[in-house]
Parts: C-alpha cells; structure tokens; sequence
C-alpha cells in the first residue's frame, strides 16, 4: 500500500472510531436569507438548545443564503420532503409553488395586527397546512415570524397605489405577482439573494420585506431611500424537519427536537418584533424616508388589492380562507 493510501486509511479507522464512541448525528438546516437575519438567529438558537438538550449529540448545521441549492429559495421545500436536506426555518411563501395554500397567509391584507397574527397561526388555523406539508414529507415543528412586509423603493415616497404604476418591483412569489400587476407595478420575481444587486444596478426600482427580519439586517437601506409603511402582507416563518428523519427517531428524541423548535421560535418571534420596533429608527438613521398611511390611505391599497382574492380563491380553497378570516375575527 502506498504510504498516502495508509495514511487515509488510519484517518478513516480514527474517524469512525471517534464518530462510534460518540454517537453524534450531525443534520443540515437550510434558509434563504443571510447569516445576520433573525431567521438565522432563531435557527441558531435551535441548534444551541438540540445540543444542550442532547448532551452534544445532535447537532445542527445551519446553511444561510439557501448555499445548498445554489440560492433556489423555493426549491428548499421539495429537498425536504425528500429527505435530501433535514431542517429548514422557511417562510410558507417559498412553498406556495409546491403546495399552493401556502400562500393564504399573504394575502393582502388578511391581518392587521400582531393579536391577530398569533390568534390564526399559534392557534388551530394552520393545521390544515401542517396536514398538507406532512403529505409533501414535511414535518411543520414551530412557527416563527418574518414579520408585515413594507414596501421600498429608489424612485419615490408611495402614498397611493397610482403611485405605484409601472414601478419595477422584485418580489418573492407568484400571489405577489398578482398582488403588483392589481396595483399597476411591474412585478419581478427575483431569488432573494439576487435581490440586493438587482435593486443597486437598478434592474428593479423597489422590493417588500419586514424591517426586522430583512430589510436591515440585509442593509436594503444601502440601495433604496423611501419605505412606506403599508403592512399589506403578514409572513410567518416555521421550522419543519423531513418526515423521513423524524419517524427514524426514538419519541425521546423527538420530544426534545420539537420543544427545542418550540423554544427557539418563541425567542425568534419577540426577538423579531423588537428588531422591527428599533428598525424604523435605524432606517431614518441611514437616510431612508418613511411614509407612513392614514386609515384612508391603506383602504385605497385594501380596495385595490382586492382582485387578488378572486384569482387566489381557487388555489388556496374558499374554507381555509375562512378559517384564518374567521381566525382573525376573533380579535379586533
Ligand atoms: O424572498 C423574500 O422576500 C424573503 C426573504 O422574505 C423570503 O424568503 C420569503
């Protein structure tokens, strides 16, 4: 044998050794946005609570940017399903292509408040879409938040939807598209991690995303100057692990996987509604100028985006619609 062929081999026996003597399982987390998000963060500190609770044995990987797929943001879903990748922290809208009642939650205007936002999906609504995810191979664990999504831009300050008119906005998914074509802009959907510099080379005037989840931590302020405050669309973010690895482990592990899911989400959620409170004055700091809207005013971009229930009616199903309408209308 020659002595490179030896050496791999003794580093084999040594690894596999230490790999039997410890037992540590090593699983890879997928997410779409960058590594200084609160997604991360609540990704993170999933992984910082499985090990403690494990004693080291389970450990996570956590892959920003959607790395594993060469940034497909939706395409993250499907990997899971498979059992390809074994967590992912995605937003629902990232599955409305694989599992089209996904995108209920981002129609526009369904929420208007944070009560609201936790009665529908820390409650009983979102168990219908748990069913769904489970027959794709997806396990749903915890909820999280990306949080209202607000819309910026370089051109100008957007007070009305007449304002919008041919505008060139980027955006995530196809019930966004619907949403921008009723407003009169010119939609884009554009993989998030493109995002930053289609919006500097100016291929795109604006985008939406939450302030604390997104738009700071990513630095958007960097190449876009006005944000209007308009909480059109509320996006929840969850961790779910593949079925495939979920059913390969004991129920003592599986109780502490999903406690540790509950806990990090927990965290993620108030962790993301303070990020948004202070994130307004970190984008006035950095020049950006805010619009906010009177009640009149939103109902202009309420109205107008109305069409959007008659397109999306049919994908999303009228009785899950009612669940989260009827969810919602349990707080006022
Ligand atoms: O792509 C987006 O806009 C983002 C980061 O919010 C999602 O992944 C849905």
């Amino acid at each position: 044998m020659h002595p490179k062929q030896l050496l791999v081999l003794a580093f084999s026996i040594a690894y596999l050794a230490i790999s039997a003597t410890s037992h540590a399982e090593t699983y890879r987390l997928t997410h779409s946005t960058s590594n200084a998000t609160t997604w991360h963060r609540g990704a993170e500190r999933f992984r910082e609570i499985l090990s403690e609770k494990t004693d080291g044995k389970i450990s996570i990987q956590v892959f920003p940017n959607a790395v594993l797929i060469g940034g497909d943001q939706m395409k993250q879903a499907e990997l899971v399903g498979r059992g390809v990748i074994d967590f992912m922290l995605n937003s629902p809208i990232n599955i409305s292509t694989l599992i089209p009642e996904m995108a209920v939650f981002s129609l526009p205007y369904l929420f208007s408040s944070y009560d609201q936002v936790d009665a529908a999906i820390q409650g009983e609504a979102t168990k219908p879409l748990e069913d769904l995810a489970e027959e794709r191979g997806i396990k749903i664990l915890a909820w999280g938040e990306n949080g209202f999504r607000e819309l910026t831009n370089s051109i100008k300050p957007i007070e009305t939807p007449d304002d919008l008119k041919g505008m060139k906005i980027r955006v995530a998914a196809p019930l966004h598209v619907s949403v921008f074509n009723a407003l009169g802009a010119n939609p884009m959907q554009i993989q998030w991690n493109e995002t930053f510099s289609a919006l500097q080379q100016g291929v795109v005037d604006g985008q939406e995303n939450p302030i604390g989840g997104v738009i700071v931590p990513q630095r958007i302020y960097e190449v876009q100057d006005y944000l209007t405050q308009w909480r059109y669309s509320y996006d929840p973010i969850f961790i779910a692990v593949s079925k495939q690895r979920w059913e390969s482990w004991s129920d003592q592990t599986r109780t502490k996987v999903q406690e540790a899911a509950n806990q990090a989400m927990q965290y993620q959620v108030t962790l993301s509604r303070e990020k948004t409170e202070s994130g307004i004055y970190t984008l006035k700091k950095h020049g950006m100028r805010i619009t906010s809207l009177s009640d009149e005013q939103l109902q202009a971009f309420r109205d107008a985006t109305k069409p959007v229930y008659d397109i999306w009616g049919e994908k999303i199903g009228k009785e899950l619609i009612q669940t989260f309408e009827s969810a919602v209308r349990q707080v006022k």
